[in-house]
């Protein structure tokens, strides 16, 4: 059997693999999964070094990535069990360096939940987001699209340079809810996530329901 590596983690994988089996990064040139009807592509953006990165990979696969590699962009997969549903997430880890954005109004369109995320450490990445979620609520048709604010690296708290209640204010403001967590340190990581999905149920009146021919009920 012919197998290919992973361009992200370089685990072999069998031919036709739709995500790594490492890793969970999504092989684009295989195609999508099916999807269930509990099934959201998640979209995290926020500007260049405040741990978009970090906070996906920490979420997919529980490792912390201490690395600086700046993204271009890339997708996973996980099926996360939130109230005992199975959730088909695919997410979208997004370029904040300004060279690498040419694809940002598509996936502000396709979007179906958005974690903006800004570092504590850095006032200016909490400015930085307005002009990306105004973005987004122009993109899109739906109202209200779940938003979540992330004031992320927590575990630097002697560096932190954004207050809670200045986060907490913009949060009110946008009428979102802010989490603040930590890649590094796995903290509020799973919450993010959660956050969108509990939205989505909000929205909708509660997670999908199949009716099943003979008239039972099951939640997908
Ligand atoms: N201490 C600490 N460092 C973090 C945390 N999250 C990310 N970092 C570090 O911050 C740097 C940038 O993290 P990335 O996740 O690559 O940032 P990004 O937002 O994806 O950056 P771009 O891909 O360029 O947009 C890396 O060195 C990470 O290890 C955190 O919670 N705590
Ligand atoms: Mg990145």
């Amino acid at each position: 059997m012919v197998k290919e590596k992973c361009p992200k983690c370089q685990t072999k994988n069998e031919s036709g693999w739709k995500f790594c089996t490492n890793c969970a990064y999504k092989n684009e040139s295989n195609g999508s999964l099916t999807p269930s009807s509990c099934s959201y592509n998640l979209v995290v953006m926020g500007s260049g070094g405040v741990g978009k990165s970090a906070i996906t990979i920490q979420f997919i696969n529980n490792q912390f990535q201490a690395k600086y590699d700046p993204t271009i962009e890339d997708r996973y997969i996980k099926v996360l069990d939130y109230k005992g549903v199975p959730c088909f997430i695919e997410v979208l880890d997004t370029a904040g360096q300004e060279t690498f954005q040419a694809m940002r109004e598509l996936y502000m369109k396709n979007g179906e939940g958005f974690a903006l995320v800004f570092s504590i450490t850095n006032q200016r990445s909490l400015s930085e987001l307005e002009p990306i979620r105004n973005g987004i609520l122009k993109a899109q048709n739906v109202p209200n699209i779940p938003l979540v604010l992330v004031g992320n690296k927590i575990d630097l708290e002697n560096k932190r340079k954004v207050t809670k209640n200045e986060a907490e204010a913009v949060a009110k403001s946008w009428g979102v809810p802010l989490i603040e967590a930590s890649a590094k340190e796995n903290i509020n990581i799973r919450d993010i996530f959660c956050s969108l999905i509990q939205q989505h149920w909000d929205n909708s009146g509660g997670p999908p329901i199949q009716k099943k021919k003979d008239g039972l009920c099951v939640i997908l």
